[in-house]
């Protein structure tokens, strides 16, 4: 089922989020609705703190036009990443329409435990590697608006508590 996606700024989003002890039905059926939120949106990528879930799991899907290629990833953690950076245009779903530049390592390996509950590693490149950095970012509770200066970030959240405003009032009337 859709879940709402939580808009910034939230507590929630700020977490250090707890590592997933056993995968469960309820983790299967959490990644599921993920991957359905995801797509919803539409986004490349979603992870649980979005969905107010502080757990350390993320789902990603960055093939735009082909047949999807879905991916949960629990417990995921950064092994290694290279000395070239790529830039990207980052936007984030609980940050609605803000999008700003962010420097990343352009290749990371990622090792994670999947739905199987088997480990599983890989390293990643173009969309994928920043989307991943992005999302692991988010089980930290780290946001792409921490990277930026205090008055863009400022700016932005000043925005988003706005916004907040609006559709709390629309949804009173
Ligand atoms: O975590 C999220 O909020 C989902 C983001 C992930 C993302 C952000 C920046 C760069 C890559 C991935 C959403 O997918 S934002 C929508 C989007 C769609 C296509 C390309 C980039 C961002
Ligand atoms: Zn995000």
């Amino acid at each position: 089922m859709l879940r709402p996606i939580l808009i910034h700024p939230d507590p929630r989003l700020k977490k250090l989020c707890d590592p997933v002890a056993e995968v469960t039905d309820e983790i299967r059926r959490l990644a599921d609705d993920m991957l359905e939120t995801m797509y919803d949106a539409p986004g490349v990528g979603l992870a649980a703190p979005q969905v107010g879930v502080t757990k350390r799991m993320l789902v990603m899907d960055c093939i735009k036009d082909g047949t999807p290629e879905p991916m949960v990833l629990i417990n995921p953690e950064i092994t290694w990443g290279s000395e070239d950076l790529n830039v990207y245009e980052e936007g984030c779903l609980s940050i609605p329409d803000q999008y700003a530049e962010v420097k990343r390592p352009a290749l990371v390996s990622v090792r994670w435990t999947g739905l199987d509950g088997k480990a599983d590693e890989r390293t990643f490149e173009g969309l994928w590697a920043t989307c991943v950095q992005h999302e692991i970012d988010h089980l930290n509770g780290k946001l792409f608006i921490d990277y930026l200066g205090p008055l863009k970030r400022q700016m932005i959240t000043r925005k988003m508590e706005k916004l907040k405003r609006e559709r709390a009032r629309s949804v009173d009337v």
